[in-house]
């Protein structure tokens, strides 16, 4: 292989691990490339959090993200662009954002066209041009925004912002996920890369930058998943918040099982869908996911819907992150959303 093509395939590894597990990597002189907490402490500055309570006995957890091979060099790069703060090592970056509304006296709309701008500047300056996957995190996403739900405030800012970096708002949107969280700031993860991952969709489902206009003005913009050569000839399958939504419908109102079921079918939709584009095959019991339930009262059923359909000691089951979150929708009780990793490599569609 070329010096060139082996810097363009700098492998990227996720684990997940306990926080002290997680915390144990780092000594004075070295941190990982980046982390993603759930239930972690603030403060770390490898390790951004997100502001959910962690409903699984297992308690704080973390998704290790590591580039490069041991001992290569590879050098690790952090700083700030705007309000975007990051970390990459050249070939991948991991970035987060988290603005507090009431400090910034801006509308949502506004908070989310203006993160999202720094997002896409950081991603311009860094030279990894390509969303990965993002993660959004926003306070009282259900509550009324001044005669607009501030779900549909934030797909409103959003959505223009795409535009307006001239970022495929549509086809080729990145895989992401939209939870809210009771209180704290709007925060938004995002991990990029220098090459385009393919987007893939659900054929049960209409795609979401298409839903019709009675969800809201401007649709969310994500694909409902993403693969990626991550390198070493491994395939990532990045997939997006995932519910009980049927076409453009949420279906089984008031029946968490139903839902959970209903959302495992289109798990297992969207990897059959992935499977067109890539040699990888993926297992929907050996996703690394993350349970988001709107009552916490819910998460034994949710639990149990999801080891009697992938047993108790499936990797999917027991690597499980439940957090207590609302999902974008008041009528969704829950939410999956997923990694998974296998060996191949991707095809054209
Ligand atoms: C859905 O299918 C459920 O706005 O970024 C899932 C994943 C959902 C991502 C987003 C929203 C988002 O419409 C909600």
């Amino acid at each position: 292989m070329r010096p060139q093509d082996d810097r363009l395939h700098s492998p990227l590894r996720v684990e997940r691990l306990s926080l002290p597990d997680s915390l144990a990597l780092a000594t004075h002189s070295h941190a990982p490339f980046a982390a993603l907490g759930y239930g972690t402490p603030h403060g770390v500055a490898w390790m951004p959090t997100v502001n959910a309570r962690v409903l699984s006995p297992q308690g704080a957890m973390a998704d290790v993200w590591h580039v490069g091979h041991a001992g290569d060099g590879t050098q690790v790069r952090s700083g700030t662009t705007g309000i975007a703060r990051w970390r990459t090592d050249g070939h991948w970056l991991l970035g987060a954002i988290d603005l507090d509304e009431a400090a910034e006296g801006q509308s949502l709309t506004e908070l989310a066209q203006r993160a999202y701008r720094d997002l896409f500047r950081t991603l311009d300056q860094a030279d990894t041009p390509h969303l990965q996957r993002i993660w959004n995190y926003l306070p009282r996403i259900n509550a009324d925004g001044g005669g607009l739900e501030r779900y549909r405030q934030f797909n409103l800012g959003r959505q223009e912002a795409f535009f307006e970096a001239g970022r495929a708002a549509f086809e080729g949107a990145p895989a992401a996920c939209a939870l809210g969280i009771r209180q704290g700031a709007l925060s938004i993860r995002f991990l990029a890369g220098r090459a385009a991952p393919l987007p893939v969709e659900n054929p049960r489902q209409v795609s979401a930058y298409r839903y019709p206009e009675t969800y809201g003005p401007r649709s969310p913009t994500f694909s409902r998943a993403a693969l990626a050569d991550i390198g070493d000839g491994q395939v990532a399958l990045f997939i997006s918040g995932t519910a009980s939504i049927v076409g453009h419908e949420t279906v089984h109102h008031g029946d968490v099982r139903e839902q959970a079921r209903e959302t495992l079918r289109n798990l297992e939709a969207v990897i059959a869908s992935a499977h067109a584009q890539t040699t990888a095959r993926f297992s929907l019991d050996a996703l690394d996911c993350v349970v988001y339930v709107r009552h916490p009262s819910d998460t034994e059923a949710v639990r149990e819907v999801i080891e009697a359909a992938l047993g108790a000691q499936s990797p999917m089951a027991r690597h499980a992150v439940y957090l207590e979150a609302d999902i974008c929708r008041s009528d969704l009780l829950v939410e999956i959303e997923a990694h998974t990793v296998a060996a191949g490599r991707l095809q054209a569609a």
